[in-house]
């Protein structure tokens, strides 16, 4: 495929392309997304950059032939077959191995069991009352206990598809697996909620949660992989209960589910997993790397005990919000008689949001504008701990670069889910990597509609050319080099629009207030001082970096064919949030006008 066409979204258009015509896609983008996208559907221009959910994540590659496969007839009928498993799953579903959901899967599922000829998929119900309860142990615990329940339920699938002369085994429920093997990277196999939706269970829904028909969010899924085969299995449902909703938008504290279809990977992983691998990746390497004075600010006594005890016990996850107040499973009732929608909102989602968003304590993806936010100057990662509160309300700043991606390869392919678009309001640019030396290869990357697109290869006249060795940049997104010493020294060469570097370092979360000599400390640094200033602190009034921001380029053009890039104004920035009015949580002022219709919160340029 063309790169052009690629970088004009032309290929999207094209019906077939996808496993057929690249059978070792190299991007996920060339992976065509087989359902709609969830949500109110958005008309979007052609060559716009698609919302995260058009991306499938490739498999990780496999050497060698598949092994031989070994298909046995199904001695039952398929319905028959889901009669019997009623008997101890909540629900279940078919697909073949062929089915189009999992063909970017398919080469991995062989790879865990090379005789798949079908998938079961089972459903675990969850207890409502549990998941929506404030008390998070409560949620966790059920969670815990969902999982225990499916586990019974894949073994007594097994033992049943033994019984009819087959074989099967799961792969497993929860994430993360295998870590040691793939981390940072895709590492499970088999993506639960694709096949349940590609089974007519349910729908993926604007949360990215699987929505059951009956059951709604309150609902976790395992897949038995068997040899047994049908003629013909189960397929999907058209069934859109997030027409009119957006509740999941307005109750996520992490801002991760956008009204738009996009899903911010690192803004739930980072708060929602904290006591999980983000926090003790942290936690080591701030033992082995810091001063024990950077450490006591960085670390209080509450979280270094959640830590402990997620270790001894199980991971305590921070927020269930998006399952918690999704009314998908009272879709009906909920969107035709007030007084239940009233009740949802006062009894269920107001005071889940009061809890997560406003009592708890934030873990927020350490960035320029995150710290103009939330006031935190460079050199330190908190909100002052108020004492006199008995709630760990406040925001504690986590690195991106705390993820620490092991591969260039990883590290190029994941850019989009680094990629912070508030750093990025309006801008339009193109850049091209030249990364040489081992690990090395050529990268194109586009940056527009406040999205990201990264994809092997080159481009004609990109705004921006970084040649540098692979290693090196590895080395700088994971923290362990300096970019200004590196530009300096000439191992970074830049030609075109060389600002745009700056830019692009913050906007992919390079840690906006620890990096000495780094240039991203810089912007971080004068947007803290402006700040200052502008609240009649001491210190000088510091411009913003003049990086020039343009609006879009055209389709098939690099906008500086385009004669898009005058500089031109920036779009201004949302005010903190301390100064924003919210509508929907118990104890804040009020100003509905902010409200997207169907929207309980205010949305609009969420994030900036
Ligand atoms: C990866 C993962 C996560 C990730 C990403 C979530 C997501 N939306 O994909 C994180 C850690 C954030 C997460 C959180 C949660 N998860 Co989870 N998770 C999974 C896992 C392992 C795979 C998800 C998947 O299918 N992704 C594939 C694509 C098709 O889905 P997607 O939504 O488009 O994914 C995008 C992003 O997530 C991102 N991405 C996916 N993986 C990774 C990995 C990295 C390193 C990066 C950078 C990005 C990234 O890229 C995709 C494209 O943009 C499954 C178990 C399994 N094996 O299926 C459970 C699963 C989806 N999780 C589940 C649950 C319950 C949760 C939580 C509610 C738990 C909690 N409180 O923490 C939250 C809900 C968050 C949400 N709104 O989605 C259940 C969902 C049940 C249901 N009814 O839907 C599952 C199915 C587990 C199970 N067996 O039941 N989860
Ligand atoms: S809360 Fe509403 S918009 Fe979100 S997933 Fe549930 S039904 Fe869809
Ligand atoms: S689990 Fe919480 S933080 Fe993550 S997407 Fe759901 S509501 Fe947002």
């Amino acid at each position: 495929m063309p790169l052009l066409d690629w970088l004009t979204g032309a290929h999207r258009s094209r019906p077939g392309e996808g496993q057929g015509a690249a059978p070792h896609p190299a991007s996920a983008t060339d992976w065509p997304f087989p359902f709609p996208p969830p949500g109110r559907a958005k008309p979007s221009p052609p060559d716009a950059i698609p919302p995260g959910i058009a991306y499938r994540w490739p498999f990780r590659p496999l050497e060698g032939p598949p092994l031989p496969s070994r298909g046995v007839p199904a001695p039952v009928s398929l319905a028959d077959f889901k009669r019997e498993l009623s008997g101890w799953c909540d629900d279940a579903g078919v697909i073949s191995i062929d089915d189009p959901a999992l063909a970017h899967e398919r080469a991995e599922i062989l790879w865990v069991y090379p005789h798949t000829r079908s998938l079961v998929c089972m459903i675990g119900e969850e207890n409502k009352a549990a998941m929506q309860s404030r008390y998070l142990p409560s949620a966790n615990n059920e969670l815990y206990r969902c999982e225990e329940r499916l586990w019974e339920m894949g073994r007594r699938t097994v033992k049943y598809v033994n019984a009819l002369g087959g074989e099967g085994l799961t792969t497993t429920i929860g994430w993360p697996q295998e870590v040691g093997q793939r981390w940072a990277d895709k590492i499970w196999p088999l993506s639960h909620k694709l096949v349940a939706q590609a089974a007519g269970l349910g729908v993926i829904g604007l949360s990215r949660n699987f929505l059951h028909r009956k059951f709604g969010a309150y609902c976790l899924i395992d897949t038995v992989l068997t040899n047994l085969e049908w003629p013909a299995c189960d397929a999907p449902v058209a069934w859109n209960p997030c027409l009119q909703c957006n509740l999941c938008v307005a109750s996520c504290p992490t801002e991760a589910i956008k009204p738009d279809g996009d899903f911010d990977f690192f803004a739930c992983y980072n708060h929602t997993y904290r006591d999980s691998i983000p926090g003790f990746l942290d936690l080591v390497r701030d033992l082995s790397e810091r001063s024990r004075r950077a450490f006591k600010q960085r670390w209080s006594d509450n979280e270094i005990a959640a830590l402990w005890q997620a270790m001894a016990f199980k991971v305590e996850y921070r927020c269930f919000n998006c399952v918690a107040t999704c009314p998908a499973e009272i879709e009906d009732a909920f969107h035709a008689e007030r007084d239940v929608r009233r009740r949802y909102l006062d009894e269920t989602l107001k005071p889940l949001t009061h809890t997560r968003a406003v009592e708890d304590e934030q873990f927020v993806i350490d960035s320029p504008s995150m710290r103009e936010k939330h006031r935190i100057p460079p050199g330190e990662w908190r909100t002052p701990i108020d004492r006199r509160s008995r709630s760990a309300a406040g925001v504690r700043l986590v690195s991106l670069r705390r993820i620490r991606t092991q591969s260039v390869d990883a590290m190029m392919r994941w850019m989009p889910q680094y990629f912070r678009p508030y750093e990025a309001c309006g801008l339009a640019f193109t850049t091209q990597f030249l990364l040489t030396g081992e690990g090395g290869g050529a990268w194109a990357m586009r940056v527009a509609d406040e999205r990201c697109e990264v994809r092997p290869g080159t481009i004609e006249r990109p705004d921006l050319t970084v040649r540098m060795p692979a290693l090196l940049f590895l080395a700088l997104h994971r923290g362990e080099a300096s970019a200004a010493w590196a530009l300096v020294s000439g191992r970074i060469r830049l030609r075109g629009r060389r600002r745009l570097f700056l830019l692009g370092r913050s906007g992919f979360g390079a840690c906006a207030g620890s990096g000495r000599g780094d240039p991203t400390s810089y912007r971080a640094a004068a947007g803290w001082l402006r700040l200052r200033g502008a609240r009649g602190g001491r210190g000088p009034r510091v411009r913003r970096l003049p990086v020039h921001v343009r609006r879009s380029a055209p389709a098939g053009l690099s906008s500086r064919a385009s004669g898009a890039d005058r500089p031109g104004p920036r779009r201004p920035r949302r005010a903190p949030a301390a100064a924003r009015p919210r509508t929907d949580i118990p104890g804040r002022a009020t100003s509905p006008d902010t409200r997207e219709p169907g929207c309980w919160r205010d949305c609009r340029g969420r994030g900036r």
